[in-house]
């Protein structure tokens, strides 16, 4: 099929990174910023004395190495050393109701917002206001409230660790656990399913593993796009001999060939490093039975006699083998094979290939988590590494690829609506007070009680609760059903102009700006992907003389909510250490918090399964089987596909870069539907048609989406679009029922044409 012909869709046939990935990076800092600050500015990142990069949460090499290239990285820290700025005089010229007119990359690209603002209701715009008047405002609407349970309060996970505890210690001293937060959409799966499986709800390996594995499993995760730093390591790996063993519905170039940008004789000769030894094409929503596959043929190896399973870590270290194995030998392969879509042969091969190895990490990101079967997802995972005892030894592991660079930090520090009594005793000998003792709301459920009128404040400690939630049509709704949202933001988005009664924008400092509080010039801390705890220190100048720190503001906003308050805000943000001293009080893994942050690198939190000590109610590391049936809610037919929603190149989450999608073959838009060929032959479309897609649950088919549909290569049956444009597709009902992660990637759809492409 000639694919030339549609506009903005061409091959790509070069591999990821290379010459492509510098040219993007320069034109980047050519729009963003001034030539002169862009080649400083880089070279602090994630070095020892700089900050640490707001793109991803890959761990550094002890943040001690050279400068890292990475292109995404690059343009995460270009986005916010902007020199566009989006002034008082902006939104004068601006009503609110035009500027919703815009998207969501024309609204972001405005630039750097400089003081703080407040909805204006008879004038439709955001007017400046002082500070001191903005935290009356919101402390008279949360003071005003007939009980704190109609607050909520989010967070996105790129705050700081001091940023996160104050706001969870102001919410908890106010009166509620409402912590809806990014993770909720995000690792829930894993936050959920591994404490249950392996007692701790982050990953077990570190760099150091990835030196020294000998197979490395990757499901659903793009790391050329999203965890660019990642491609050193897989790199490193597949030039060492490792088989790299990808699950994935879409051929991701990163994973199949990349170029380093840091190697020299890969750039002057155009050569590249073939990264998986095998790519398997699972459905969209696969994965836990395909990973079952993999484990009933190592049962069936070990079955006919053959010394596979690792017996004395099953029968010293795990609980329930025998029950899960029983499970995967009552199931038949041709289940097997329909619901994942790979063969038993394939399926096999990847048994012997783990057979083989002494050493195996499984890495997974999005395409694992964001399932309504998200948390079994991550349990079959887990047991597969536990077969061959691939937890607690070097070279092995398990790692999910988290999202926000400080996502996992926020969770440490207490960002978390499940009330914790060990937390709630620490506190309480730290502040003098109780939390209260019940349930809170996490992202689906606060914007539920935001839809039912349940909930009337919202304030978002950055992000864009309401773009990146699922059911747009509901979440719009409650954005407007709101009291009063207060936005602590770096950049003006469409969550801020879904204004209900009343509304403050608050701006701050970035992670790229001096933080100068009245004891000095401040670090913050944050915590990566592997559980490694170092310092961050801004070196550019604000954007706005007017940007306070998020620390700063929420001690603010506490101080106007909270006239009894027994917690000393003013003392807390003059000198961050004390913030560190608190959460070291509150969380005793923080112990010698100030000096350790001081040491090049930082440090490590204690993770049980390292060790092989297992948190969990029997105090084993748990073989936890799948539930294995069809979801019954799915409408029957042949023309149903499963919809996944993905990050383009030029993205991040909802701040939309630029209107490519390099590796993929995209440029200048974003409408597109990818199909397989086979499936746009089945269904009587051509490459190019525009179709409108609508979702297959029962009473949900009035949710629809106009696209162009393009030929891709991706597993038959199997569908995929653009996060958010795609998000109304997804009621909000339609997530995991143990984590409550929205089915991002997994949505029935049907499609029919409704225009031909252009001859
Ligand atoms: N530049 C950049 N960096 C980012 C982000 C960004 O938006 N831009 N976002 C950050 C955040 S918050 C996060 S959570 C991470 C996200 O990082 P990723 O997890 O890599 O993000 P996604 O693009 O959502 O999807 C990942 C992959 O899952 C595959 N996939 C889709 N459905 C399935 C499935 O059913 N099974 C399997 N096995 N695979 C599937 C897709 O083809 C895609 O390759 O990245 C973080 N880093
Ligand atoms: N369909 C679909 N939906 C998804 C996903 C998907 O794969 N598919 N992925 C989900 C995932 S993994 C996630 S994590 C969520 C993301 O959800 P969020 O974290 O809420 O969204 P972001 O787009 O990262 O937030 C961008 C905004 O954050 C603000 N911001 C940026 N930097 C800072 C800062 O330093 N401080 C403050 N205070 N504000 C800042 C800016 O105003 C910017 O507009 O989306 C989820 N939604
Ligand atoms: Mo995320």
């Amino acid at each position: 099929m000639d694919k030339t012909r549609i506009p903005g869709i061409h091959r790509y046939d070069a591999p990821a990174g290379g010459w492509g990935a510098l040219k993007a990076t320069a034109k980047a800092v050519v729009e963003q910023m001034r030539m002169a600050e862009a080649p400083g500015l880089l070279l602090r990142l994630n070095k020892p004395d700089g900050f640490d990069c707001p793109g991803c949460a890959w761990p550094d090499k002890d943040h001690t190495s050279t400068f890292q290239f990475c292109e995404n990285g690059a343009k995460a820290v270009t986005w916010e050393a902007t020199k566009k700025r989006v002034t008082p005089e902006f939104f004068a010229q601006h009503t609110v109701t035009q500027l919703l007119e815009q998207s969501d990359y024309e609204l972001e690209n405005h630039g750097r917002l400089t003081h703080p603002m407040a909805y204006d209701a008879a004038s439709d715009t955001y007017r400046a206001v002082s500070w001191d008047e903005a935290f009356a405002r919101a402390g008279a609407a949360l003071r005003g409230l007939a009980s704190p349970d109609m607050a909520e309060f989010y967070t996105s996970g790129r705050a700081s660790n001091e940023a996160a505890f104050l706001f969870n210690i102001f919410a908890r001293e106010y009166g509620t656990n409402n912590f809806p937060d990014c993770s909720n959409m995000c690792h829930e799966a894993t936050s959920v399913g591994l404490p249950m499986a392996i007692g701790i709800g982050k990953g077990t390996v570190s760099l150091d593993d990835f030196d020294r594995c000998e197979l490395i499993i990757a499901v659903g995760h793009n790391p050329g796009t999203n965890h660019p730093r990642m491609m050193g390591t897989l790199h490193e790996c597949a030039r060492r001999g490792v088989q790299i063993v990808v699950l994935n519905p879409l051929k991701e170039r990163a994973l199949e060939r990349f170029a380093d940008p840091q190697n020299p004789v890969e750039m002057m000769t155009y050569s590249a490093t073939p990264i998986a030894s095998t790519y398997h094409q699972v459905k969209v929503g696969g994965d836990s039975q395909a990973l079952r596959g993999i484990m009933k043929a190592v049962i069936e190896y070990d079955d006919a006699g053959r010394d596979v399973l690792d017996r004395d870590f099953i029968d010293g270290h795990t609980h329930g083998f025998e029950a899960f194995a029983d499970d995967l030998r009552a199931t038949s392969w041709a289940d097997i094979e329909s619901a994942s879509g790979l063969t038993r042969d394939a399926l096999t091969r990847i048994a012997d290939a783990y057979a083989r190895s002494n050493a195996t990490i499984v890495t997974y990101g999005m395409g694992l988590t964001q399932h309504d079967k998200g948390t079994q997802n991550v349990q079959q995972a887990a047991a597969l590494l536990m077969l061959r005892g691939n937890c607690g030894k070097p070279g092995a592991g398990i790692c999910p690829l988290r999202g926000h660079s400080n996502v996992q930090g926020n969770r440490t520090v207490g960002i978390t609506e499940k009330p914790d009594p060990v937390m709630f005793d620490n506190v309480e000998k730290a502040f003098g007070f109780r939390p209260p003792n019940v349930h809170g709301h996490d992202a689906v459920a606060a914007m539920k009680a935001m839809v039912e009128g349940r909930a009337k404040v919202l304030v978002c400690l950055g992000g864009n609760f309401s773009v990146a939630l699922s059911d747009s049509d509901a979440s719009f709704r409650g954005m407007r059903n709101l009291d009063m949202a207060v936005h602590l933001a770096t950049k003006l988005n469409r969550s801020h102009l879904l204004v209900g009664k009343d509304a403050l924008l608050l701006p701050v400092l970035g992670r790229t700006e001096i933080d100068a509080q009245a004891g000095g010039v401040q670090s913050i801390t944050v915590e990566d992907s592997m559980s490694m705890v170092h310092a961050s220190r801004g070196k550019l100048k604000p954007a706005s003389e007017h940007l306070r720190s998020e620390p700063a503001i929420v001690a603010g906003l506490a101080m106007a909510t909270l006239p009894d308050t027994k917690v000393d805000w003013a003392g807390l943000i003059a000198d961050y250490d004390a913030i560190r001293d608190k959460i070291e009080a509150v969380y005793p893994d923080f112990h010698d918090y100030n000096a350790r942050i001081r040491r090049p690198g930082g440090f490590r939190l204690p993770l049980g399964p390292t060790e092989r000590v297992w948190h969990t109610k029997s105090g084993k590391a748990e073989f936890i089987p799948a539930a294995h049936s069809v979801e019954d809610s799915v409408l029957p037919g042949p023309d149903t596909l499963m919809l996944t929603t993905i990050r383009s190149h030029d993205q991040y989450n909802t701040t939309i870069y630029g209107l490519d999608d390099r590796y993929r073959g995209v440029f200048g838009r974003r409408d597109v539907l990818f199909v397989n060929e086979k499936d746009l032959a089945g269904l009587g479309l051509e490459h190019g048609d525009t179709v409108e897609i609508s979702t297959a649950l029962r009473g949900e088919e009035h949710r629809r989406l106009t696209l162009t549909a393009v030929a891709h290569d991706i597993a038959p049956g199997s569908v995929a679009a653009y996060y958010p444009e795609a998000n109304n597709l997804c009621p909000l009902d339609h997530h995991d029922r143990q984590s409550g992660t929205p089915s991002y990637k997994s949505m029935p759809v049907r499609i029919v044409k409704v225009a031909a492409a252009a001859a």
